[in-house]
C-alpha cells in the first residue's frame, strides 16, 4: 500500500488544531495530530515544505523506515517542530495500517493489557474553596482521580485556573496575556489546599497536582514534602525539566511521586530520568514525543525502570492524539494514568471519535486504526486564529515558566 497524497487541514473549532491527512493507493487514508500549540503554522509549514515532497510513493506499512528516515535523513534531529511534524506522519500511517487489517489500533500494539483506561480530570477553582466545590462536581460526574488546581489569593490570574464560571482553557487568542507569579504565596497555600481536600472527601480519592516548572530544586523538595501526608498520586512538573539533575535533588528529599515531560520530544529528554529512576510517571505524548514508533520505545525503556505512563491529555491535543494514547494506554504493561480534558461539543462534532467515557475510565472503542473522523466542511467553517498561552512574571518582573 503506498502513500499517494498528503493533506494538512488547519482548523480552529474553538481552539487550533493542525491535522495530516495521508491517502493511499487503496482508497483508505490514515489521521495524524500535528498540533503544537501556539507554534502551529511552524509544524505546517515544515510538513508542507519538507515533509510530505520526501513520503509521498512510500509503502504505509514501513513505519519504522520512514520515521528513522524522517529523524535521521533530516540532519537537524529533535525539537518540538520536528518531533510533532515526525509524529503526525507516524500516527497516520499506524491509522492507515490497521485500518488496512480492520483492526482497532491497539491490537498492533500487543493487544489489551487492561479493559479500560483509568483517567484524571482537572478540578480548578478561583480560590480553595470554589476548588472543593469543582472536586465535588467531578467526583459526581464519576471521576477516580482529580487534578486540584487553585487560585492563589492575592495574585491576579492563576495558570491552570479558570475565571469564576468560565471553562479553563489553556491558550487565548491575540497575543500572550501576561499573568503574576509568586512563589512564597503559592507554596503557603498548596498544603492547605490538599489538607482541606482531603478532610472533606476522604483518602480513597486519587490526588494530583501540576505546579507547571515553577519551583527551583529545592522549593519543589519543600512542597513535596509538605504534601506527604495527603499521599498524591503525583506531583507534576515540580521544576523545570530542561535540567534533568534536578531531579536527583528531589527525589532525595520526598517520597511524593513525580511526574513530568509534557513538553519533552524525544527519549534523549529524559533517558536519565528513566534510567536513573528519578521520576514515577512520564508524561511525553504521542503527539509532541514523536508518534507512536517513538513512543513505544520511549515507554517500554520506561517499564523496565519502573517509570509507568502518565501521557498528557490536554485540549489542545486533537481528539486523533486522544485516540492514539487511549489506544497506547489500553496495551502498554507499564500504563499508568491518562490525563483527560474534554473537549468543547464542537471539538468532538468536527472530530467524530470511537472512544468512550464512562465511570471514571475510558476505552479506545473498537473501530478499526484510531477510531477518529474528521468533519472537513464543518472544519472550513473555523478557520486558524493566532492564539497563545499565557506569560508569566514574577512580581520583580522577571520571566518565569508558564
Ligand atoms: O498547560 O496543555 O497537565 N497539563 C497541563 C496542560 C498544559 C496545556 C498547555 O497548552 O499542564 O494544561
Ligand atoms: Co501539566
Amino acid at each position: 500500500m503506498k502513500i499517494t497524497r498528503t493533506e494538512v487541514i488547519v482548523c480552529s473549532p474553538t481552539r487550533n488544531f493542525v491535522t495530516l491527512v495521508v491517502h493511499s493507493d487503496q482508497g483508505i487514508y490514515g489521521l495524524g495530530d500535528a498540533t503544537l500549540n501556539g507554534r502551529e503554522m511552524a509544524v505546517v509549514s515544515y510538513l508542507e515544505e519538507h515533509v510530505i515532497p520526501c513520503i509521498t510513493g512510500r509503502n504505509v506499512f514501513d513505519t519504522e523506515d520512514v520515521w528513522q528516515y524522517l529523524y535521521k535523513g533530516a540532519y537537524w534531529k529533535r525539537g518540538p517542530v520536528t518531533m510533532t511534524a515526525i509524529a503526525a506522519v507516524d500516527m497516520a500511517l499506524w491509522d492507515l495500517k490497521a485500518k488496512a487489517l480492520n483492526v482497532p489500533l491497539y491490537q498492533l500494539l500487543g493487544g489489551k493489557s487492561r479493559e479500560r483506561v483509568l483517567v484524571y480530570c482537572h478540578a480548578n477553582g478561583i480560590d480553595p474553596h470554589h476548588t472543593l466545590e469543582e472536586v465535588e462536581k467531578h467526583i459526581e460526574q464519576g471521576y477516580k482521580a482529580i487534578r486540584v488546581q487553585s487560585g492563589i489569593p492575592g495574585m491576579s490570574g492563576t495558570y491552570g485556573v479558570a475565571k469564576k464560571g468560565e471553562k479553563y482553557e489553556p491558550a487565548a487568542p491575540g497575543l500572550p496575556h501576561e499573568y503574576e507569579w509568586n512563589t512564597e504565596k503559592y507554596l503557603s497555600i498548596v498544603p492547605r489546599l490538599f489538607e482541606m481536600v482531603r478532610k472533606k472527601f476522604g483518602e480513597e480519592l486519587l490526588l494530583l497536582h501540576d505546579a507547571h516548572h515553577r519551583l527551583s530544586p529545592i522549593e519543589a523538595a519543600r512542597l513535596a514534602r509538605e504534601l506527604e501526608p495527603y499521599h498524591l498520586f503525583w506531583l507534576e512538573d515540580p521544576v523545570s525539566e530542561e535540567l534533568q539533575e534536578s531531579f536527583r535533588l528531589l527525589r532525595r528529599h520526598t517520597t511524593t511521586p513525580i511526574a513530568v515531560g509534557e513538553i519533552f520530544s524525544s527519549v534523549y529528554d529524559c533517558h536519565l530520568l528513566i534510567t536513573e529512576q528519578l521520576i514515577d510517571y512520564l508524561r511525553m505524548t504521542v503527539l509532541h514525543g514523536g508518534g507512536i514508533t517513538h513512543i513505544l520505545k520511549t515507554a517500554h525503556l520506561a517499564e523496565i525502570f519502573n517509570v509507568r505512563t502518565g501521557f498528557h491529555g490536554a485540549t489542545d491535543l486533537s481528539p486523533v492524539t486522544m485516540a492514539a494514547s487511549l489506544h497506547l494506554d489500553l496495551s502498554l504493561h507499564n500504563f499508568g494514568i491518562q490525563e483527560y480534558m474534554p473537549h468543547e461539543p464542537l471539538v468532538n462534532e468536527v472530530f467524530p471519535h470511537a472512544y468512550t467515557f464512562k465511570d471514571g475510565y475510558m476505552h479506545p472503542g473498537d473501530a478499526s486504526g484510531l477510531g477518529v473522523e474528521i468533519n472537513r466542511e464543518l472544519a472550513g467553517k473555523y478557520p486558524y486564529k493566532p492564539a497563545y498561552l499565557p506569560v508569566n512574571r514574577r512580581d520583580d518582573g522577571t520571566m518565569w515558566n508558564w
